[in-house]
């Protein structure tokens, strides 16, 4: 049967809406554009935060709070497009935290997951369950989800590092949990430092363990045996044309992502590379270990050109364009929500002819 309007519908339509709307029902018709698009309509903007230009807001929340008092004293990269929300993208946190030599951040743990990616400094250590690591520039460490974890510098300068967090992803289900610790005092060492490492981190692993979490047992992929990996393949010169040369961080016990709602990676550019444009609908963070080059994110008018050196950190929106190139060398980091879609089916991915 077909209905003919043979007068202005719109004042009984909007009658109808508004009466429904008291009973809380609402016409998908009026919507289903805006929630069903054609193609991912991104919330974020890309931005690119130059490490230089922050590092003396870092030093000066120093004077201004003690890390006891902020319990983390964190300064958070805030998407331009997403104010007050502590997003850098829509899934994702970032932020960097700054620890004094002497301080210590207590114990506390969440069903948040995090990960450090150590910008500058040494000596200081991050603590998982009881293991203890000491960080150092371009490593990889890890806190898995609802697991104890403190900080301490015992070391003589300030250290630096990037915490990404999957936050907003367990604030879109609901499933926050944290715990505090009632003392100042960092966790008891109940495990040698090390451990982990020897005993997932040598290609070998340990029978009848009864580890079961989803994360990787390695917490601190180091970035002197990263670097080294890096650099034995680069004599074979191989070369992805949108990527370089780009590995994930893997769990060894399952060859997944190292942490299940955060993919990682490492990439390293050769002077002169030029990736194709590619785009993904993973939102994703990068950050400069070493080298320098530029990124154009965006295509035509809109595009954005951001030119970065160690340390810089920007983001890229999802299925927006991408293409980087270096000036030299150059080892990048990067984070994403990739693997929470590859694992529900959503992942897509656009790769540009040259
Ligand atoms: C957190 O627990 C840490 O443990 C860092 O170092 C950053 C950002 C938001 C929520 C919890 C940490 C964090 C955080």
């Amino acid at each position: 049967m077909s209905v003919q309007f043979t007068h202005n519908i719109d004042p009984a339509r909007r009658d109808f809406y508004g009466r429904i709307g008291e009973r809380h029902l609402a016409p998908l018709w009026q919507v289903l554009h805006k929630l069903v698009t054609a193609t991912p309509e991104t919330a974020i903007v890309p931005h690119l935060w130059r490490y230089d230009a922050l590092r003396p807001d870092l030093l000066e929340a120093c004077e201004l709070i003690t890390a006891k008092e902020a319990e983390r004293r964190v300064l958070v990269l805030e998407n331009p497009a997403l104010p007050g929300e502590s997003r850098i993208t829509k899934s994702l946190f970032g932020g960097l935290q700054i620890i004094l030599p002497g301080e210590i951040a207590a114990p506390h743990r969440h069903t948040q997951a995090a990960l450090r990616f150590v910008l500058e400094g040494e000596g200081a250590y991050t603590s998982v369950d009881g293991e203890r690591t000491f960080m150092r520039p371009g490593d990889f460490v890890i806190t898995p989800s609802w697991t104890w974890h403190d900080h301490g510098n015992v070391g003589n300068g300030p250290m630096v590092w990037l915490d990404g967090l999957d936050m907003h992803m367990v604030k879109l289900f609901e499933a926050s949990f944290r715990e505090g610790s009632d003392t100042d005092l960092p966790s008891a060492v109940v495990r040698p430092e090390g451990d982990s490492e020897a005993r997932y981190g040598a290609n070998l692993l340990p029978v009848d363990d009864g580890y079961s979490r989803p994360t990787s047992p390695v917490f601190n992929y180091r970035y002197d045996r990263t670097r080294e990996a890096l650099v034995e393949m680069q004599r074979r010169e191989e070369w992805s044309l949108w990527h370089g040369l780009k590995l994930k961080y893997a769990n060894p016990k399952t060859g997944d992502y190292a942490i299940p709602t955060i993919a990682t990676f490492i990439q390293l550019l050769p002077r002169g590379f030029k990736t194709a444009p590619y785009r993904s609908t993973a939102s994703t963070v990068f950050v400069c270990i070493e080298g320098g080059g530029k990124s154009v994110i965006g295509e035509g008018a809109g595009a954005r050109t951001f030119t970065w050196g160690p340390r810089d950190i920007w983001v890229v929106p999802s299925w927006t364009f991408v293409g980087h190139e270096a000036g030299s060398d150059a080892v990048l980091f990067s984070y994403s929500d990739q693997g929470v879609q590859e694992k529900l089916g959503l992942f897509r991915e656009e790769k540009r002819p040259t």
